[in-house]
């Protein structure tokens, strides 16, 4: 018997006692099973019911002298998650009678199943594709909203339909191609070489956009990051501590404190981020430059090294959080910057999301004078705050977890393991569309150059079928590889890695 054919039995609830415990069933016998222990109050038998049907009745276990309260969701035909008959029983959550329970049902013909083996059916079923099996493991294993709102959005295919679309279009040109070798006596291409081209590009520029979604933004396990920027001793530090409700941060009067960079873990309201305590920058600090190619480190100050490692800070943080002194104007580097961010909000907008926090507000307060900010002139897009008395720490946390969740919108993240796989499959795929459409274009560009001379159309047919079936070649890698990560194409390494990190019931 082929595993398929034989029906799969597990405890799907967590384990340890509870009210409701849950035993979950899938395969051809599942109705079969369900006769021998579950007897319905209503004239329905399980045996009868022909669409997805939830019936009450009482489970009989051998060894209990008492029938137990219970309610079965049947699944009869392929419209299940596993794409077979599927039945779940949901009883009295206690340890002893669910095993009680899986003993009948596998001397009755299911036997215990393999960690994972459920979702393992729906993707050989084709109920969901490869991508989705890892949203599933993504979902039980979310810690916070974010992560489950990524793994929910890959869920619903946020990664797969790009990919299939994109897949689809690939199998139609090589169909194409391959019509055209089937009947290379005819002089005629089945596919003009400029629309070959055409086609060819607009697959590798999606295809270099999902590589782009998928290698450089964060996935659900890499935190997103908030990195508090500004000038020295405008009170980074003590708003790190303040917003970390730890004292983990050094604090001094002194310019320049903070050399290294700190990280803390914030936990806003169910989203989670990391918050990043940086070097105060100075007047050359560009945060926007591209990273020094070569840094001679060994000419580089403590300050240099600092404000680098900030800069670098900035620039992969999701969020920045601009400080700035109120209780002196801003210098000519801060007013740049404020001056900046219309434009770099739009610019940038998704991208990386920027606040300003004008700190030490109580003081900014009793300076009536000089001052950057008088206290009713903050700007709406700034929040006023001060790390001594906690002003604006609330309004602080709201807006960085409402940016946070706008750059986690925007970044197209997808769930770890995922992440890692797709990233070479997706590059590889690039890769030959590139090596294709160069191909073309080399065609294209010999075929003007004949047609200039007027050569033969015989000479120049030669050439063109040598092209194609290079380009064919490209294509089927290109396939390949997407196919990996949609799981049109998989290895049995593939599944191992995938369906060993589930647990027994799901
Ligand atoms: N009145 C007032 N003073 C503050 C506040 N926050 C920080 N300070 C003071 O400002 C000075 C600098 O604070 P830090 O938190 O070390 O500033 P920083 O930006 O981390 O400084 P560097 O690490 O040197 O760049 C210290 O003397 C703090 O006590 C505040 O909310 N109110
Ligand atoms: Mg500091």
């Amino acid at each position: 018997m082929s595993e398929l054919e034989e029906t799969i039995v597990a405890v799907a609830s967590p384990p340890g006692g509870a009210a409701r415990g849950i035993v979950r069933m899938s395969g051809p016998d599942v109705l079969h099973c369900l006769e021998t222990v579950f007897r319905a109050d209503g004239p329905q038998k399980p045996a009868e019911v022909e669409r997805p049907t939830a019936l009450a009745g009482t489970l009989h276990l051998n060894s209990l002298a008492s029938a137990l309260r219970c309610e079965i969701y049947l699944w009869p035909g392929r419209k299940s998650y596993t794409g077979e008959p599927v039945a779940e029983l949901h009883t009295l959550g206690s340890p002893p009678l669910l095993d009680l329970l899986i003993k009948q049902l596998c001397a009755a013909g299911a036997r215990l199943a393999q960690p994972g083996e459920f979702t393992l059916r729906a993707f050989l079923s084709r109920r969901i594709d490869l991508t989705q099996a890892e949203a599933v493991l993504g979902v039980i294993d979310a810690h916070d909203q974010q992560q489950l709102d990524v793994a929910l959005e890959q869920l619903a295919g946020g990664l797969a339909q790009p990919l299939h679309t994109l897949r689809d279009a690939l199998l139609d040109l090589l169909g194409h191609l391959e019509a055209g070798f089937d009947f290379a006596d005819e002089d005629l291409p089945f596919i003009a070489a400029e629309e070959l081209e055409r086609q060819l590009a607009a697959a590798a520029e999606i295809t270099d956009k999902l590589a782009r979604q998928i290698g450089t933004r964060a996935t659900a396990q890499q935190l997103p990051r908030v990195v508090l920027i500004g000038w020295p001793n405008t009170g980074k530090s003590s708003l790190f501590n303040a917003l970390s409700e730890k004292s983990k941060a050094i604090v001094s009067r002194h310019a320049g404190t903070t050399r290294d960079y700190l990280t803390a873990k914030l936990d806003l309201d169910g989203v989670s981020c990391c918050l990043i305590d940086t070097a105060g920058v100075d007047m050359e600090t560009d945060l926007d430059a591209p990273a020094n190619a070569s840094p001679d480190v060994e000419q580089e100050s403590v300050e240099q090294e600092s404000v680098e490692m900030a800069r670098q800070q900035a620039q992969q943080a999701q969020v920045r959080i601009l400080c700035i002194d109120s209780t002196r104007r801003p210098n000519a580097w801060e007013e740049s910057r404020l001056a900046g961010r219309h434009a770099q909000s739009e610019a940038d907008s998704g991208r990386q999301q920027q606040l300003i926090a004008w700190t030490k507000y109580d003081a900014a307060e009793s300076f009536a004078e000089g001052n950057a900010a008088p206290p009713d002139a903050v700007p709406s897009d700034s929040i006023a705050t001060s790390s001594f008395t906690g002003k604006g720490i609330d309004e602080l946390r709201r807006r960085m977890r409402e940016a946070v969740l706008r750059a986690v919108a925007s970044s197209s993240a997808v769930v770890a393991p995922t992440a890692v796989r797709c990233r070479e499959s997706i590059r590889l795929a690039a890769e030959s569309l590139g090596r294709g459409r160069e191909i073309a274009q080399g065609r294209i560009a010999a075929d003007r150059e004949n047609s200039a001379q007027e050569n033969g159309v015989q000479e120049n047919g030669a050439r063109i079928i040598d092209g194609e079936e290079l380009i064919a070649a490209e294509l089927r890698v290109a396939l390949d590889e997407l196919g990996k990560v949609v799981g049109a194409i998989y290895t049995d390494d593939i599944l191992d890695r995938i369906f060993s990190r589930f647990c027994i019931g799901k």
